[in-house]
């Protein structure tokens, strides 16, 4: 929460949430404000954030933090946190849901979006998956597909706020559309692949899909 670190992103925030107003007005009629169908199979509304992870709490700070993102790319880089900010903004908003059965609702992310970041590092056409790493050990995976649909993002904030520690900042994965397993929490590494790796959980009967709305928990 350092003034530099908002700072450096308090004009960037403004036009993106203006472009997150007006995806909101484009959806309106589709957004069911009621909340019915907005709650995938098994699950239940919290209000509350919960926090799940391994139990370690790794603490980088904004000057560590560093993302190296390789593998089928024609550009790999290492992005230090003042390299991210300086790519475009984006902001938007999502629902969470997690396998253990809670959903938390309208999420403000923001940080910057997977899209971009493909753009700086251009998949090769071999890439087909998208392998995460953490700073606590942790691994999950995803298909190229699923990693650049238009509301995934490496978010630093969160509702305002600077995403802490235990959620898994200064840096983590949002992919609203899986089960919250596949959103890394203090992601450190990003590498695109042609053959899957299954990650953490996946390797401990987790579904490799991960699709909350068809229920795709274990395998
Ligand atoms: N690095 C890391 N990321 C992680 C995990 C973890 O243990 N380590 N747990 C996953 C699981 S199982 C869930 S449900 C969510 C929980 O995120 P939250 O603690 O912010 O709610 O983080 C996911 N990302
Ligand atoms: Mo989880």
């Amino acid at each position: 929460m350092t003034s530099a670190f908002t700072g450096s992103i308090r004009d960037k925030l403004i036009a993106a949430k203006q472009q997150w107003a007006q995806k909101g007005r484009l959806l309106t009629g589709a957004h069911d404000e009621s909340h019915e169908n907005r709650l995938p199979p098994g699950q239940r509304e919290v209000k509350d954030w919960p926090v799940l992870d391994l139990g370690i709490t790794p603490h980088v700070s904004q000057a560590e933090w560093q993302l190296s993102i390789k593998g089928e790319v024609e550009n790999p880089v290492a992005l230090s946190m003042n390299q991210l900010l300086e790519l475009p903004a984006f902001y938007d908003c999502s629902d969470m849901h997690c396998v253990t059965s809670w959903s938390r609702y309208e999420n403000h992310w923001q940080g910057v979006s997977a899209r971009e970041l493909a753009r700086l590092v251009r998949p090769t056409d071999a890439a087909r998956h998208v392998l995460f790493t953490a700073h606590d050990g942790y691994t999950t995976n995803v298909t190229i597909e699923q990693f650049l649909d238009d509301d995934v993002l490496l978010a630093h904030h969160w509702q305002d706020q600077p995403i802490s520690d235990e959620h898994g900042g200064p840096v983590r994965v949002v992919i609203p559309k899986l089960y919250l397993w596949k959103s890394a929490k203090w992601v450190r590494e990003i590498t695109f692949s042609k053959t899957d790796k299954p990650g953490f959980w996946e390797v401990r009967g987790y579904h490799n899909n991960a699709d909350p709305w068809t229920e795709q928990r274990y395998d």
